[in-house]
This record gives structure tokens, C-alpha cells and sequence, in this order.
């Protein structure tokens, strides 16, 4: 029986995953698992490019050696992020994260001289410091060497895509998560290039989800000893794979994508681009077939994420179910923050900025694990409530739930916290969202299934949806005013 392939990468792992389709039912299988570590050179934290590509080639070892033929595969990750090629078809330097410092400061000196209203009138996209807009002014101010040697911009997807096929291609979903891709004209944007001296040479075409792309190449196929393979590109911003896989059947729909980042928001056909989107700093990142993605980010477990690493640096070493038992055990709504705040966004020890939040806006101060992690998970609850009430307002819906993807589904306590929170239930499911909407865009290319709502149907009938119903309403609207109280969230 054939199979085909998703390659996920997140922020903190990747995974490959293989697909079957039998009879409208979809049986994934996880073939390889992998950590993302990004690694810190000096002053710069780069990604493990190479090490990444090597992780790809492991999976498609693992399916050689259980005999599976792949029809196809497909590669989607974090967005933003990108690397140039040279001249001679080869990488220039190690893509950094997004979260690495050359950016600081960069968007408030790129907004001193072209407006906010003209960047989001032509992207749609939201304005955070670390948009691939940044990062390329970040490069034109240090006057970077790597930008007389571009030929090629490439995001990570593209990227990796390129080590195994030899093509380059831009894909659509990742191209808009740069704000230098004008949805409404279809093109990158030739006068932010221009007013950003960013050479137009370096974008290319831009190809849609469900485009095949290439084969793998020779290099590849001779190195493994495999048959080539049929590469798609497929709505390779992970967050877009993650929203084609909610399983909604109502076209109005909520979302949380939950991962290392929280995104939340609605799918429209048209991006909002409107003055309140934009005072809002809500986003429309462009997704598979049409659709748009009206969202905020949240930042997510990632604050959970950078704790734990801290904790065992200093030798206590916890899983995140042993720190989800330890924020139950802690007391309840002692202390809260806005998990948005930006001292929160780049790595540090987080448990002490945590505890710094809480000593200057006033509160008690989380001084256990247990109650770090509580003080985090319940924040982020609340933040969502916060959220979900802007989108509603943003987008004129008013939403009966919230649909919840991703590996954060794994962590019961968030999900009924959220539930209750926004007092309105949360169907959790399916935790690979991003890997099982890239399997259904190759699906859809290859005419198994015809449409991204017949994809949502059949998703919906192969993956169990764990449903939380709100409990303790009032403890938790009284919590909810506290929150915007010290968070200063109005
Ligand atoms: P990404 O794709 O962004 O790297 P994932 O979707 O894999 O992230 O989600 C990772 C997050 O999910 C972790 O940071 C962790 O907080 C949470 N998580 C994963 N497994 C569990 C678990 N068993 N219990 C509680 N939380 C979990
Ligand atoms: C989630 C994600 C998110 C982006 C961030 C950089 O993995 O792709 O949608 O904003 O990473």
C-alpha cells in the first residue's frame, strides 16, 4: 500500500508522518521524531539547518527500511525565517531564529520612514519585531556581506525543499508571513522592496499549496538508495497546515493553533485589511486555497517551553505532564501576566522575567515551579478569552466554541482552563494538525479528496475531538478582570 510523507517543523520538534487514505479514513503513522535546537554562536542563535535536512533524509531511511513506497511528500515549519543562496546554488550562512537579537530596535528605526498604514495596507500582515521584514533591514543596516552575495531568498520550507529536489521555489503561505507579499496584487510588494533597497531578484514566483514542486534529486536518492519521490508544496507555514486540519464542519469557526506559539483567530476569504485590524495588530497570512487566516499571535507555551530548559539547567529536571500535576497542585489565581509582554519573547531565564512581571506590576510572586507554571497556563488562558473576544469583534462572528490544534492539546489542564476561560466548550483535536493538514493538501493535489471541506469532513471522522465544557464560570470572570487589571489590557 503506497503512503505519503508530511515533514512538520516546529519551533521545538519535527516529526514525519506517514499518511494512508483508505475509504475516507485517514491513519497516520509517526515514521520519525526529532528535537529542533537552535544553536547559539556568539551573539547569534541560528537554526541547525544542516542538521534539519539530516533529519529529513533519516525519515526517508526509516520508510525505506519498512518497505513503504511514498507517493509524495511535503515540508512545512515556522514561518518568517529564511535562507539566501549564492551565485553557485549554495547556502549562505545558517538562516538565524527569530528570536535572536539583530532585530531588536529594527521595526520602531523601519517605521520612522515608511508608515505603518503603508506596510499594513500592502501586507495585511501583523507588525511583530521579528517579520523577515525586519530581519532583511536588520542585514541592510549592518550592511551584511551575506546581501552582496544573495542570488536567492528561500524560507525554510523552500529551503529544504531545495536540498532535495535542486528547485527553488517561494511558496505562497510562507511568502505572506514576511509582510513583503501584497495579497491584493498577488506579488511581492515592488515598493516596500523598493523603500527597503531589498532586491526584487532575489522573490521569486510564488507557488501555491498543491503545486507539485519537483522529485527528489539524484544526490539524494543515490546517497539513500531509494526511488525518487514527488515533492508538493503544500501550505508550508505550519500554522496554515494547522488551521486546513481543524475539523470544523460549520463554516464560522474559532481557532487556537497551540504549540510553542498560541495562534488564535478565524479563517476569511478576503484578508480584513482595516484600520481596526491594524490597531488591533491582528494578521491575515495567506493559507491553502484562498483562504486567509484573521489572527493574533500569542506567545504561547513557549514561556512553559523556556522554563522547563531553565529548571533543568539548574538540575530539576521535569516533563511537562510532571509540570502540568505541579500547576494544579499550586493555589489559584495568585498572580497572572501578560504572556505578550516582550520581556517574554526572546530565551533567558524565564522563571525569574516571570517573577520580575509579577514583583513590578504589583503582585504576589510565584516562587515554586508549581506555581510558575500555574501562574503561566492560567495566564495564557485568560489571554485567549482576550483574544477570542477580538477576533469576534475584528471579524463581526460570534463563535459557539473554540477549536484547538496542536501539541499543546496534550496538556489537559490548559484546554479545560481555556474552556473555562472563555466559558464556551473546546473541542481538542487533532494534536498533529500542521502534519495532517500538509498530508490533506498532497491529497487534494492527487484528487483523493476534493476540497479542503470534504478534507475537514474526513478529518473530522479519523481523529477523536476531546470536548471540554466550561466549569467554575464565575471564579473565572472575576480572575478575567484581575487579569486585564494588572496586565493594563483594556
Ligand atoms: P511546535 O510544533 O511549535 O514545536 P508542538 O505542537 O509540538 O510545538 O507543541 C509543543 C508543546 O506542547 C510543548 O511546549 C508542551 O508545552 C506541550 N506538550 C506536549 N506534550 C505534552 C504533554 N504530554 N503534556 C503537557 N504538555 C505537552
Ligand atoms: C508557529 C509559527 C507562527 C509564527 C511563528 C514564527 O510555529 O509559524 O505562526 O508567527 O512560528
Amino acid at each position: 500500500m503506497s503512503s505519503i510523507l508530511a515533514y512538520d517543523l516546529g519551533a521545538s520538534s519535527g516529526r514525519a508522518l506517514l499518511g494512508r487514505l483508505t475509504d475516507r479514513k485517514i491513519e497516520v503513522e509517526e515514521l520519525h521524531r526529532f528535537g529542533n535546537d537552535p544553536v547559539q554562536v556568539g551573539d547569534r542563535l541560528q537554526w541547525d539547518i544542516l542538521r534539519l535536512f539530516h533529519e529529513l533524509k533519516q525519515g526517508l531511511l526509516k520508510a525505506k527500511h519498512q518497505g513503504i513506497k511514498l507517493q509524495s511528500l511535503a515540508i512545512d515549519s515556522w514561518a518568517v525565517d529564511y535562507g539566501f543562496i549564492g551565485k553557485n546554488g549554495e547556502l549562505l550562512g545558517n538562516p538565524y531564529h527569530y528570536r535572536d537579537h539583530h532585530t531588536d530596535g529594527v521595526m520602531e528605526r523601519v517605521l520612522g520612514h515608511i508608515p505603518a498604514t503603508e506596510i499594513f495596507g500592502r501586507t495585511g500582515i501583523q507588525f511583530l519585531p521579528f517579520n523577515t521584514i525586519y530581519q532583511l533591514a536588520a542585514l541592510k543596516e549592518a550592511d551584511s556581506p551575506l546581501l552582496r552575495e544573495a542570488d536567492r531568498f528561500l524560507m525554510i520550507p523552500d529551503l529544504l525543499r531545495y536540498f532535495l529536489t535542486g528547485e527553488m521555489h517561494n511558496e505562497f503561505s510562507n511568502a505572506t508571513s514576511t509582510q513583503l507579499y501584497n495579497p491584493l496584487e498577488s506579488r511581492w510588494d515592488p515598493e516596500l522592496l523598493r523603500l527597503l533597497g531589498l532586491s526584487s531578484s532575489w522573490f521569486g514566483d510564488v507557488v501555491q499549496p498543491g503545486t507539485k514542486v519537483g522529485q527528489l534529486r539524484s544526490s539524494v536518492t543515490d546517497e539513500l538508495g531509494i526511488s525518487s519521490v514527488p515533492v508538493y508544496a503544500v501550505a508550508e507555514h505550519d500554522t496554515g497546515s494547522a488551521v486546513v486540519a481543524v475539523p470544523a464542519l460549520d463554516r464560522s469557526f474559532a481557532y487556537l493553533s497551540c504549540g510553542t506559539w498560541s495562534l488564535m483567530g478565524t479563517e476569511v476569504d478576503q484578508p480584513v485589511i482595516n484600520e481596526l485590524a491594524q490597531e488591533l495588530n491582528f494578521t491575515n497570512e495567506g493559507g491553502a486555497y484562498g483562504t486567509y487566516r484573521l489572527l493574533k499571535n500569542i506567545m504561547g507555551l513557549w514561556i512553559l517551553q523556556e522554563s522547563r530548559r531553565e529548571w533543568e539547567r539548574a538540575g530539576m529536571t521535569y516533563s511537562f505532564p510532571e509540570l502540568v500535576k505541579l500547576a494544579e497542585q499550586a493555589s489559584s489565581f495568585s498572580a497572572f501576566i501578560d504572556p505578550d509582554d516582550p520581556l517574554f519573547l526572546h530565551p533567558g531565564d524565564m522563571p525569574a522575567k516571570v517573577q520580575q512581571y509579577c514583583r513590578l506590576s504589583g503582585q504576589q510572586v510565584p516562587d515554586s515551579p508549581g506555581a510558575i507554571a500555574r501562574c503561566i497556563l492560567e495566564s495564557l488562558a485568560l489571554k485567549y478569552r482576550f483574544v477570542l473576544e477580538l477576533t469576534e469583534r475584528l471579524s463581526g462572528k460570534q463563535f459557539n466554541g473554540l477549536h484547538m490544534v496542536g501539541g499543546g492539546i496534550h496538556n489537559t489542564l490548559l484546554c479545560q482552563w481555556s474552556s473555562n476561560a472563555i466559558g464556551k466548550p473546546v473541542w481538542a483535536g487533532p494534536a498533529e494538525g500542521s502534519a495532517i493538514g500538509n498530508l490533506v493538501v498532497q491529497w487534494i493535489a492527487q484528487g483523493e479528496l476534493s476540497d479542503i471541506w470534504e478534507a475537514r469532513k474526513v478529518i473530522s471522522d479519523s481523529f477523536p475531538v476531546t470536548i471540554y465544557e466550561p466549569e467554575q464560570f464565575e471564579a473565572w470572570e472575576d480572575a478575567y478582570g484581575t487579569f486585564r487589571r494588572v496586565t493594563g489590557l483594556a
